[in-house]
């Protein structure tokens, strides 16, 4: 079935949803990007995913030419066209069409583009008995260069970090920061368990703040977990007791090996067991009330069934 894109306020069949080759999106990379869960009817944390998107934009000096408000609506108002319950939505917003020098001042009004689709995630398999993943020799990008914080339409990092991961023949790589401490996989937040505690590298060690990796913070203090956010060091993870990977698409992910050492046993464990079923309920059911998703309740998105 054709799927419906939503293109600066109009509805298009995804044939026609082309953009423009001045646009400085493509030509630089110039814009952001959010990527959205919507679980039974309503959009995950979309209140969350906004802000960070609105901040991005900021931070850029890029002015999306909408409302928080109404770009919820544009959201609701594409899963509707495209009768989706259960998907996953990809926003950017791109500097626009401008001429071919750099200057962001030559674009006139930045481009907002929709799409929503069915998810992938990773296969059953993966999330009873974990992956392997490794080290990236490719460094996350210094926050001092650009922050991380930014979800920017510049992956080059993180897509040379993929490209080793797939040499390897494994998922996903984790990247360090220019010091040497742990940051995130390239899509994903990492997290490992140590004596009973929940590890995670801390905003300063120059991460994107998922909201999943949030999500899970939250749920580990309801759940009487101690947390720590902190620098670690890959001599962390290969020592840990479990590790798990957390992102909008991959939920709660286990993994049970870094660079062939083997995480704990090898096997998935207790906390990370524990983590990704309470994430995966409460996304589905608790966690996407309207008292969470506010927005998504005030935009009457579809109900699902
Ligand atoms: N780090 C980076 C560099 C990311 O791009 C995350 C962490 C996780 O953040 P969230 O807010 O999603 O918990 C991201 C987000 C996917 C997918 O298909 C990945 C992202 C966004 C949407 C979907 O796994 N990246």
């Amino acid at each position: 079935m054709s799927k419906t894109v939503w293109m600066d306020g109009r509805l298009v069949p995804m044939e026609q949803a082309a953009v423009s080759v001045f646009d400085h999106g493509l030509l630089y990379g110039d814009g952001v990007f959010e990527g959205l869960r919507q679980y039974n009817g309503r959009v995950f944390r979309m209140a969350d995913h906004l802000k960070r998107l609105y901040n991005s934009a900021k931070a850029i000096r890029l002015e999306i030419p909408l409302s928080q408000h109404d770009m919820g609506e544009a959201v609701a108002a594409t899963l509707q066209a495209n009768k989706l319950t259960d998907s996953y939505i990809r926003l950017l917003v791109t500097r626009g069409i401008g001429a071919l020098g750099i200057s962001p001042a030559t674009c006139s009004k930045p481009s907002i583009f929709i799409i929503a689709d069915s998810i992938k995630m990773y296969s059953e398999e993966t999330y009873r008995n974990g992956m392997a993943i490794i080290t990236a020799s490719t460094p996350r990008i210094a926050a001092a260069a650009l922050s991380p914080k930014i979800k920017s339409l510049n992956y080059l990092n993180n897509i040379m970090a993929k490209w080793e991961a797939i040499d390897a023949g494994v998922p996903e790589a984790v990247m360090l920061n220019p010091m040497g401490f742990i940051c995130e996989c390239t899509a994903d937040n990492i997290f490992i368990v140590r004596d009973g505690h929940l590890l995670t590298p801390a905003e300063e060690s120059g991460i994107l703040l998922g909201i999943t990796r949030e999500v899970v913070l939250e749920l580990a203090v309801a759940a009487g977990i101690p947390t720590r956010q902190s620098n670690l060091t890959r001599y962390d993870l290969y020592t840990a007791d479990e590790c798990f990977l957390t992102g909008t698409g991959a939920e709660v992910v286990p993994v049970t090996s870094v660079d062939k050492r083997m995480i704990g046993d090898g096997k998935v464990g207790p906390i990370t067991r524990q983590l990704t079923s309470t994430f995966h309920h409460y996304a589905r059911n608790i966690g996407n009330t309207a008292a969470h998703s506010a927005i998504a309740a005030r935009e009457k998105l579809p109900t699902g069934g």
